[in-house]
């Protein structure tokens, strides 16, 4: 008796004070799509595929289409069943397979049509874009600093080391490719065009999955190397999460807000966000996967909470404590004071071509840096060696003697 009470109590307190949603974003990827290049020794051409390079296929019409049923379930409770322009507001990148996944997406998060007295059985639904040389936004405009610390990364000592342990590798993938001078530093769409034929069933009989494995490590080494950087950071994943803030802030401040805001973009996007926030995340983002920064309001405060979606169709996000909070759902003062102070500025300030003024020092901090990182990684290698490939997830991807030797 006195327990059912207890718990009654317990309850009734727990429903007054409950996390309620006050607003959602979403950066995904879009969704399974055609490569974006080939290679010399290629059968499948650009005309072997569906609309030609880097366009939307239908199974990736469908990932998205899911992912937004998925949206449904979880932003219901805040978003009207029909669309309302006041309510969301959709920005993607210009890119026909990022513009085609948002409207797939957008099928899926309103079944419930109401247009023209259901005469049409489409409902058509507006989002936004901005050509990709201007759009700083979703890290699409070109921006020379970024190019200039990338290559920068690319002199470290650790990247060198890793492009002299895969070489092995790659004489082997020139073999098979018939390119030449692969390297670390030129390969990236070598495992992109393997991977997107290997989904598709056309993929060459030398892409064993040894061979395969050993490109996704690549591929991650190259996405990890990509955002090491602070600066890099704060321009390329700096401006979506600082627009995310600027929503929640006008929430919290009474004006008009978006209940949900949706970006769709591109793994590099993806990568970046996370990077931003100090989330350690080694892996290229998957195809439809998706970046949840939920705001809810329990008992006049406001929290933060940040997951993420990280495997295609899975519908099971992680939720991520960030740096420097108390918990999951970070109070959103906390989020402010760590973050705010790190947002970029303006696109042309940021994106500045400047001369390195201290290139020395600067060159000087990479080498000290790498050695730290080289420490590290040589660290994991020993590490993972000893322990025969025990999956987990590393700062730095983890590589082993063993998965370069057989894909040889
Ligand atoms: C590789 O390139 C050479 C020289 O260009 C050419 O003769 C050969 O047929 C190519 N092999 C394949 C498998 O494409
Ligand atoms: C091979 O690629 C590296 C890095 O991309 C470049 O520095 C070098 O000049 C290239 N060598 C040849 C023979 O093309
Ligand atoms: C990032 O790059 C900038 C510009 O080259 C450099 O000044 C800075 O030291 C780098 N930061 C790190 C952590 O490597
Ligand atoms: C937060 O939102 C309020 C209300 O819209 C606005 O006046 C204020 O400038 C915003 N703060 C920042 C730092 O953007
Ligand atoms: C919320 O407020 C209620 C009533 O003021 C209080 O009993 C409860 O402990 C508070 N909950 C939290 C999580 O602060
Ligand atoms: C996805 O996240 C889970 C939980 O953090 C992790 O175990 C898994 O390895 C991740 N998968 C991929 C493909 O990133
Ligand atoms: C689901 C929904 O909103 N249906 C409405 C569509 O429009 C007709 C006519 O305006 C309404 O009667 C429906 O309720």
């Amino acid at each position: 008796m006195y327990i059912y009470l207890i718990f009654f109590v317990l309850c009734t307190c727990a429903n007054a004070s409950r996390m309620k949603l006050i607003a959602g974003h979403v950066i995904f990827r879009h969704g399974d799509r055609t490569p974006l290049a080939s290679y010399p020794s290629n059968l499948i051409k650009e005309e072997n595929w569906p609309n030609g390079y880097g366009q939307l296929t239908s199974i990736g019409i469908e990932q998205q289409y899911r992912l937004g049923q998925y949206l449904r379930t979880r932003y219901g409770s805040i978003l009207s069943s029909t669309f309302d322009p006041r309510e969301i507001f959709v920005r993607s990148t210009d890119f026909d397979r990022t513009l085609m996944s948002a409207e797939s997406n957008l099928h899926g998060l309103y079944h419930q049509r109401n247009i023209s007295n259901n005469r049409m059985s489409v409902q058509p639904i507006s989002m936004h874009t901005e050509r990709a040389a201007n759009d700083f936004l979703l890290g699409q405009n070109d921006c020379p600093i970024v190019n200039r610390i990338t290559n920068e990364a690319y002199q470290s000592e650790t990247f060198k080391q890793l492009n002299e342990f895969y070489q092995p590798f790659f004489e082997k993938l020139q073999m098979w490719t018939n390119a030449s001078n692969i390297t670390l530093y030129n390969t990236q769409h070598i495992p992109d065009s393997v991977l997107v034929a290997h989904i598709h069933n056309k993929a060459p009989a030398w892409a064993t999955e040894d061979v395969r494995k050993t490109l996704a490590e690549i591929n991650n080494i190259i996405f990890y190397f990509s955002f090491v950087n602070d600066t890099v950071k704060r321009i390329r994943g700096g401006p979506v999460i600082q627009d995310i803030w600027s929503n929640m802030n006008r929430s919290v401040h009474h004006d008009t807000f978006y209940k949900l805001r949706m970006y769709s973009a591109h793994d590099t996007t993806v990568s970046a966000a996370l990077a931003f926030l100090h989330i350690h995340y080694p892996f290229q983002p998957q195809y439809a996967s998706a970046l949840f920064i939920d705001l809810y309001k329990q008992n006049q405060t406001y929290y933060v909470k940040v997951e993420y979606l990280n495997v295609t169709d899975s519908n099971k996000p992680q939720p991520y404590l960030l740096e420097g909070c108390p918990k999951v759902e970070c109070p959103l003062d906390i989020f402010t004071t760590i973050y705010q102070p790190r947002f970029p500025g303006k696109a042309e300030v940021e994106c500045e071509n400047k001369p390195s003024s201290s290139s020395r020092s600067a060159k000087a901090m990479v080498v000290f840096l790498s050695s730290i990182v080289v420490g590290l990684f040589l660290i994991t290698l020993v590490t993972t060696m000893f322990r025969k490939r025990q999956a987990s997830v590393q700062y730095i991807p983890v590589l082993t003697r063993d998965s370069a030797d057989k894909a040889i």
